[in-house]
């Protein structure tokens, strides 16, 4: 396979002005005809005209009127080259495709009898020949024709501006996007589906027709996606002056997709698990989850659609920035400052879950890459989640009016471009009046830096010297790293918990925003009347990992006291994993295990502060997962890990038995289910007593979840109770798992749920998920499904997956071989699981080696899984 590298940009030979495509829609044979207007490039030195097309039969092609025999162009099977072309062309092609057969649910697909289309990054060029390159932006026109009976539903982007009959049971819709777009937001959806709709008034006075598009026997699951839409409208008109600028918005639900959804212009496709929701089956989680991805594909329509990127390397100008937002809307959604923690929270546990990882593994990249072989394979955590955190950390630099006027200049100067992550940090430093070169380097390095930090107080000249210095790990590619532009907040604690008064750099304030810019710095803080305490990198004000010596006694100080609920939280979690890593250890050497009751007693105190919100007592209760704790050790040894952190769960749930009762009954929340952020974060801590209860297996434990579970009224109450008695293996967890199959057997999202906790399940080894894989409702075509048993297996199973006669691997190894044949990009991702391999003990690493290499020896590997394995290996 070919690698692409971003320093080989070039401008396309030709731009397209109009696209007028036709669809005669059959699932054996799909007619799609095509017209496009276009023009040579001046600025290009191509001089050909190059279009991209593959799995697709060229039925006629067209230009200017003539029909191009095989000597004026070029075929193969990706390919469609036509060397000698006038400055003007008018192109008329016609292709052909059987999207019934087409499994990897990339360009036109079915999913349960409906045509559906993904185009990103590159499948438009499954359905017709085109420049399918994000730099080409074009004004579309769409005309549909399909059986009626069968497909009664016809979409495309834009404005629906003609439909009819056709005679012999088929009828027609022609839709228009009056917005220049680039191919990947192209979409069409021929369906027997039904809507909830509302006409929905814009800030300036017009209406706009909303839709949200889904299957018959789910209309009653439409009320949140639809809310989120209008929350998400009304959001970025106040947050960001930004506007609908289209008379219709359409979200449509499907069941078969590759990953949340997608923001084609107008007609957003979504996961059904994004849009689908009622209390009976969805969790708390769900519903933030639907908030998220609506308000996400809502918001890329200015960043993203109105403004798109340049070339596929660019795609975290679009995506951070997008994450950035959404996780603004989000926590602007819950409106308290606590709650607005508790999501930043969660979003320094996904970082440091997924994304470090990744940026420590075989497969980091920079924000902003340098090279790919399979662009969808690039659709990470990096260019995610690190992209939003270095969207975030130009607003902690600017603050946020400056950098509100940023994003204003952003779309001032580039509205209808396809720009690159350069021109956004551009129009960042323009407003922000401010020299962002050195930010750049977030964008070109990969890698997750590490600052370490040390204090020295001086009690005569009451000075506080923090001195920070950075280094960052060497990745693939990138052997030594520059010094990066880090902010990072500060505060100081004193021994009352109270934060002192800063002076440093003339700022008076509770919390300064130090800049690190060099590879070491020592920053003073003056007027400072006792030692302090110092509270580091508050708010997470940069993707880095902090060291800082602690003590146990500082810690416990800033888990009592600190002002900022990250840092407090923070410190909690440094409690806890110095415990766990003990623990593992001596675990691994059969040494006696103890916990010490210092760190009990400051748990005890944080769950009953009922001061605090409950959903920060929840994640204060939380322990760092086993994959975290994994990332902490020179030699990854998970069955250790697992027990370590049983041990330390069954600790707390005797040891804080009372205080973790007296929770589960203060939280209740009785009456109506309400999803609302202080519910959901009653029930999470509820819950979360409720699982460390049981995860003693005591009788009250089990008792508790058994009522929970045949009494609950809504999914959150149920699952947790269900998860509670399957890992404490109770003796009733069979008959619930039942059960509930049986009451939820018609609710596919549902059932993901109940393969997925089976699958994460201790107990549950290989031989179980087999078996499970035999189950009726097993179906590996379906990506949810698929994600819920086998995914959930390999990752977050680990004291399973990684059992010592390696079957798990093997096990790994056959079912990336077996998706890989159906689904390139979900077989990719499984690939990804076995990334960190090289971090095991020689004896996994041999059986881990062994199924990468049986994965690489496979001849016809699609690219996706090529490159994933290809750099595991290298
Ligand atoms: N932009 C899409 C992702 C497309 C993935 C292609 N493999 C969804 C999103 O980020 O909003
Ligand atoms: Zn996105």
């Amino acid at each position: 396979p070919q690698t692409i590298y971003r320093k080989e940009y070039t401008p396309p030979g030709f731009m397209v002005e109009t696209v007028e495509l036709g669809f005669d829609l059959d699932p054996q044979r799909t007619i799609v005809a095509s017209r496009l207007s276009m023009t040579r490039n001046p600025e290009s030195q191509v001089r050909a005209i190059e279009l991209h097309g593959e799995n697709i039969v060229l039925v006629a092609l067209r230009m200017n009127g003539t029909t191009l025999s095989k000597r004026d162009y070029r075929l193969d099977d990706k390919m469609l080259v036509i060397p000698n072309a006038p400055d003007e062309v008018t192109l008329e092609i016609e292709t052909l495709t059987a999207p019934v057969k087409n499994t990897t649910l990339n360009g036109l697909y079915v999913s349960n009898g409906n045509f559906f289309t993904q185009c990103e990054a590159e499948g438009f060029r499954n359905i017709t020949y085109f420049p399918d390159r994000p730099d080409v932006m074009a004004k579309y026109t769409v005309m549909l024709r399909a059986d009626k009976a069968t497909y009664p539903v016809l979409l495309s982007n834009g404005n629906l501006i003609e439909e009819g009959e056709l005679g012999d049971g088929r009828h027609f819709a022609k839709w228009e996007d009056p917005f220049k777009k680039p191919s990947y937001l192209f979409a069409l959806v021929a369906a027997r589906l039904v809507c909830q709709e509302e006409m929905f008034k814009l800030a300036d006075g017009r209406t706009a027709l909303l839709q949200v598009w889904v299957e018959e026997g789910n209309l009653d699951k439409t009320d949140y996606a639809m809310q989120s839409l209008k929350n998400s409208i009304r959001w970025d008109e106040e947050r960001f002056g930004l506007e609908l600028d289209l008379d219709r918005f359409m979200i449509v639900a499907v069941g078969d997709f590759n990953m949340g959804a997608m923001e084609n212009k107008g007609l957003n496709i979504f996961n059904t698990k994004f849009v689908l929701a009622n209390p009976r089956v969805a969790t708390d989680i769900d519903y933030a989850g639907i908030e998220a991805v609506v308000g996400h594909e809502y918001f890329h329509n200015w960043t993203g659609n109105r403004i798109t990127c340049r070339d596929w390397f660019q795609l975290s100008l679009k995506e951070g920035l997008t994450v950035f937002r959404d996780q603004e809307f989000s926590a602007d959604m819950i409106g308290t400052e606590s709650g607005r923690a508790v999501t930043r929270i969660d979003q320094v546990r996904t970082l440091r879950q997924a994304q470090f990882p990744e940026d420590a593994g075989p497969m980091a990249h920079p924000v902003r890459p340098d090279s790919f072989v399979e662009i969808n394979n690039f659709y990470t955590v990096t260019v995610y989640e690190k992209g939003a955190e270095v969207v975030r950390m130009y607003q902690t630099l600017l603050g946020r009016e400056r950098f509100r006027k940023g994003m204003d200049l952003y779309f001032e100067r580039h509205d209808g471009q396809a720009v690159t992550c350069d021109d956004f940090r551009a129009a960042m430093a323009d407003a922000g009046g401010r020299d962002l070169s050195q930010f750049e380097r977030w964008y070109s390095q990969a890698g997750t830096p590490v600052v370490r930090a040390e204090g020295r107080y001086d009690a005569d000249a009451l000075t506080y010297e923090l001195t920070l210095t950075q280094r960052c790990p060497a990745t693939p590619g990138q052997e030594h790293k520059l010094p990066f532009h880090i902010p990072v907040a500060v505060g100081l604690l004193g021994a009352d918990g109270r934060d002192l008064h800063l002076n440093v750099d003339g700022l008076d304030a509770v919390t300064a925003v130090l800049e690190l810019t060099d590879a070491s710095r020592t920053f003073r803080f003056s007027g400072v009347k006792e030692a302090p305490t110092p509270s580091i990198l508050r708010d997470f004000s940069a993707p880095v990992v902090l060291e800082y010596d602690y003590t146990d006694t500082e810690l416990l100080h800033l888990f009592s006291h600190d002002s900022d609920p990250v840092n407090r939280w923070e410190a909690g979690q440094r409690l806890a994993m110095a415990r766990l890593l003990k623990l593992t250890a001596a675990v691994a050497a059969g040494d006696t295990l103890a916990l010490d009751a210092t760190f009990i007693d400051a748990l005890r105190k944080i769950l009953a502060d009922a001061s605090l919100d409950a959903a920060f007592r929840e994640q204060a209760l939380l322990l760092p997962s086993e994959s975290m704790i994994a990332d902490q050790m020179e030699v990854v040894n998970p069955q250790a890990i697992h027990q370590a952190r049983q041990f330390v769960r069954r600790t707390i749930g005797e040891a804080l038995r009372v205080d973790l009762r007296a929770q589960y009954e203060a939280n209740q929340t009785p009456g109506a289910y309400s999803p609302d952020a202080l519910s959901a974060g009653r029930r999470g801590l509820k819950n979360l007593a409720l699982a460390y209860l049981a995860s003693t297996s005591s009788e009250e434990g089990i008792a508790l979840a058994q009522a929970q579970f045949d009494t609950a009224g809504n999914m959150t109450d149920r699952v947790a109770a269900l998860a509670a008695l399957i890992h404490a293996g109770a003796a009733s967890a069979q008959a619930a798992l039942q059960s509930f199959y049986q009451d939820f057997d018609n609710e596919a999202l549902v059932i993901d749920k109940w393969f997925a906790m089976q699958a994460s399940a201790p107990a549950t080894d290989l031989a179980a998920v087999r078996a499970l894989m035999r189950h009726a409702a097993f179906n590996i075509k379906n990506p949810n499904r698929a994600r819920s048993l086998v995914f959930t297996f390999c990752v977050g199973n680990a004291s399973q997956f990684h059992a010592p006669d390696g079957s798990g691997y093997a096990f790994w190894a056959e079912q990336v071989i077996a998706l890989d044949s159906l689904n390139p990009q979900v077989a990719s991702r499984l690939a990804r699981s076995m990334d960190r391999w090289r971090r095991y003990a020689p004896a996994l690493q041999a059986h881990m080696k062994k199924a990468l290499q049986k994965v690489a020896g496979v001849k016809k590997l699609s690219n996706d899984v090529r490159e994933v394995v290809s750099k595991a290996l290298a």
